[in-house]
């Protein structure tokens, strides 16, 4: 079938609005009509040529809402018309990493979408000929992108997919990394570290954890005001200060923080936020993903006096089990996704939510179909 589509043609370089071929699903695989999707830092991040796996020619995009348009043999889990969210992080209950019990990554199909091809190595995406490569896989910057059934999230038919597509990633990511890898306790004190959408919803997920004192750091100021109405309760500009920032945040908590949280992917902030938590027990999670190549370095005596370095790969959500949940949560007013849309538009004007998120304006942009 045709479906249109952006494609990153190479590296830097503006997305290009294509009429391209998607072969329908093979066996185990969904075919899926993408309504909604949020464009991610890492979508930038890839497009920029920084990322090792980023293959080109591709079809960016990772946070996603759509409905089954048709499955293929043996799917079991999903039916033609429901609604669902692609996930990077696939759940297939089986492999050793879903049954640890310890993680959400799952090892099922990770081989294949790391070289952005379905799990039986080609391609369902081309154009006069040419395969395009998968991404993440999921590819939600397609009107119609395939992926494995052990990929997708059903979820409520009632909930707008304009809206949920955002737990696809960065909203499930901040707040999952609060409850699933910090396990944040009431009364604890948590600093984060940028305030995209990654961090704002770092402040929900503790809100909900009831912390006691939310430290929300931030080069840019115009994101404090959603940052203190989500519940941030000081909100700090690194550059008004003259000392370290993590002295600053050690002064202002007798001793540091018990939680932090970096939203940005920079590794000095990431030493940063380490050397803010209070010694003895402080744990800083590392969301953000750095440049490759790039390393994070400390002092060894920080961790040897009880500093804990943890990440968190999609806050440590099971996607097919989880998702679902966020879902309802967001439908019951628990989770607040509407204040992260920031502007809407449709998908001829994707490179705009791309300029857009150089730019910090706004948290995010969703894409219409
Ligand atoms: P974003 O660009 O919207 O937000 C980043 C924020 O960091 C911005 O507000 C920016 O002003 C701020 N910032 C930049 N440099 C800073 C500094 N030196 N000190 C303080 N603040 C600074 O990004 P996002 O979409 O929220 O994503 C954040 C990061 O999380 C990215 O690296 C992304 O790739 C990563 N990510 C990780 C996962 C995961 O599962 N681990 C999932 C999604 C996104
Ligand atoms: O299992 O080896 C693996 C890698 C799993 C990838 C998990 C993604 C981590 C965060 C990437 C940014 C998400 C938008
Ligand atoms: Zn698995």
């Amino acid at each position: 079938m045709k479906a249109r589509a952006a494609v990153a043609w190479e590296a830097n370089k503006p997305l290009s609005i294509e009429e391209i071929d998607v072969q329908g699903p093979k066996e185990g695989e969904v075919l899926v009509r993408m309504v909604a999707t949020g464009v991610c830092h890492t979508d930038a991040y890839t497009l920029s040529g920084m990322d090792p796996e980023g293959r080109f020619p591709a079809i960016l995009g990772h946070e996603g809402g759509g409905i089954v348009e048709a499955v293929g043999k043996g799917v079991t889990s999903v039916t033609v018309g429901d609604h669902v969210i692609p996930l990077y992080t696939a759940e297939c209950r089986q492999c050793k990493f879903c049954l640890s019990g310890k993680t959400n990554l799952c090892s099922a199909v990770r081989a294949t979408q790391g070289i952005g091809v379905m799990p039986d190595g080609s391609s369902r995406f081309s154009l006069n000929g040419k395969p395009i490569y998968h991404y993440m896989g999921t590819s939600t910057f397609s009107e119609y992108t395939v992926l494995p059934e052990i990929a997708l999230a059903r979820i409520s038919k009632a909930a707008p997919l304009d809206k949920v597509c955002l737990l696809g990633c960065g909203i499930t990511t901040g707040i999952g990394a609060v409850h699933n890898t910090a396990k944040v306790e009431p009364g604890a004190t948590v600093a984060v570290f940028g305030l995209g959408a990654i961090g704002l919803s770092a402040i929900q997920g503790a809100v909900m954890a009831k912390a006691g004192r939310i430290i929300a750091v931030d080069i840019n100021p115009s994101r404090f005001e959603l940052a203190r109405q989500l519940g941030a309760t000081d909100c700090i500009n690194p550059q008004e200060h003259s000392l370290p920032i993590q002295e600053v945040l050690i002064d202002m908590t007798d001793g540091g923080v018990d939680y932090s949280f970096e939203c940005i992917g920079n590794v000095e902030v990431m030493r940063q936020a380490l050397e803010c938590c209070h010694k003895g027990w402080g744990e800083s999670i590392i969301i953000g993903v750095a440049g490759a190549g790039q390393e994070i370095s400390t002092r060894p005596f920080q961790l040897v006096t009880g500093r804990v370095w943890r990440g968190s790969a999609f806050g440590g959500v099971k996607g097919r089990t989880e998702l679902p949940n966020y879902v309802e949560r967001y439908m019951s007013g628990q989770i607040n996704i509407d204040d992260f849309v920031s502007h809407n538009l449709p998908l001829e004007q994707i490179n705009t939510a791309f300029d857009l998120l150089h730019q910090g304006n706004g948290i995010r942009t969703v894409i219409h179909f």
